[in-house]
């Protein structure tokens, strides 16, 4: 770690494949700000619970993550990559910080909202502090940005006031962070219900486009894409979703303007355009999903990251706790 960069911290959940979505909102931006910050990326394997998993497949899920890190080019020499369960002072300053967290605060939360309809059988009281363990994630680095997509802005938001409210009560501790949210990129849609942001988690596949889907399978998936009614190639988020978010997608992975792609299709018909999307995206991911089976078939390699970097993160994090600890009037070991 550099003293005079700054600190970032971000992290992704292996709670299903990652999608284009994680990668243009996050993933593609973590890689373009490891040169100019300290960066810890983390694999936030705690956060899953908060909806069942299969351990087995977590466990998998882990490793692919910290496996397309590495494929979408963060350095683990520059970047502290590891795994949010090796390092316990996440759980520790979540309970601390828990204690300083409103309910009606909680409540208000867009995500608790959306996840707890969807797993209608399983309102977990993890669902609804997912947001104080975040606001740890970030805070115990002392993070002076978040990139982010902007899903996540209403969390980081939260973790901006309990920062402020915690140093108000005891002085200076934290740093209370910014979020780095792209311009392009931040608000990737399902493509076939372009309304609802597109997910890792989502049911019907034709929603999202994977990280690692095979070629074929993302031309196909842009071919079905829903649009809408008019033959008109213009980005308009309320009369026209499906064009929009496509015009979105396409600005973002070939990084031009909303203008320059309208200018580009300007009299063309929604079936070329598709193809062009979806071919730009596939072009995109391809040499990721390259390095991908690489990384993903040599675990020893990626276990010796997460150990390392466990040590790494732990240094820093301990330390911001023992603070904490100390301020609140807990006796030191
Ligand atoms: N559709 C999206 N467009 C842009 N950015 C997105 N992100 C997620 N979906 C989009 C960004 O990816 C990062 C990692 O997200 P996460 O794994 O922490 O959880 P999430 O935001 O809840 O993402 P998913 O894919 O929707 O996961 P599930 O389905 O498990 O809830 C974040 O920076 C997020 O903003």
């Amino acid at each position: 770690m550099t003293p005079d960069k700054k600190t970032i911290f971000s992290g992704v959940q292996p709670s299903g494949n990652l999608t284009l979505g994680n990668y243009l909102g996050a993933l593609r931006n973590f890689c373009r700000l490891q040169d100019e910050y300290n960066c810890y990326y983390c694999v936030v394997d705690m956060h899953t619970l908060t909806v069942r998993q299969n351990p087995e497949e977590l466990r998998e899920r882990s490793y692919a993550l910290l496996a397309l890190y590495l494929a979408c080019g963060l350095d683990p020499d520059k970047n502290v990559l590891f795994l949010q369960s090796h390092v316990h002072s996440h759980a520790e300053l979540s309970w601390v910080l828990g204690c300083y967290t409103y309910m009606g605060e909680l409540s208000r939360m867009t995500q608790f909202k959306d996840k707890s309809q969807r797993h209608a059988d399983n309102i977990n009281a993890g669902l609804f502090t997912y947001p104080v363990l975040m606001a740890a994630d970030i805070l115990l680095y002392k993070s002076d940005l978040v990139p982010i997509g902007a899903d996540q802005k209403q969390h980081l938001e939260l973790a901006r006031n309990i920062a402020e409210r915690f140093n108000a009560v005891y002085g200076d501790t934290f740093v209370v962070p910014e979020p780095f949210i792209p311009g392009n990129g931040a608000r990737i849609m399902s493509l076939q219900e372009p309304d609802k942001k597109m997910s890792k988690s989502d049911t019907n596949v034709n929603n999202f486009v994977l990280i690692t889907d095979p070629r074929d399978v993302i031309i196909k998936k842009f071919k079905k894409a829903v649009t809408d009614s008019g033959a008109e190639i213009r980005y308009d988020e309320n009369e026209k979703p499906g064009i929009s978010n496509l015009i979105n997608i396409y600005a973002s992975v070939k990084d031009v303007t909303r203008q320059d792609v309208e200018k580009e299709f300007e009299g063309g018909r929604y079936g070329d355009f598709k193809k062009a999307v979806g071919e730009s995206v596939a072009d995109t991911l391809a040499p990721i999903q390259e390095r991908y089976a690489e990384f993903i078939s040599d675990k020893t390699y990626l276990e010796s990251i997460l150990r390392r970097n466990a040590e790494k993160a732990s240094e820093k994090a301990e330390s911001t706790v023992r603070e904490v600890y100390e301020k609140v009037g807990f006796i030191l070991k």
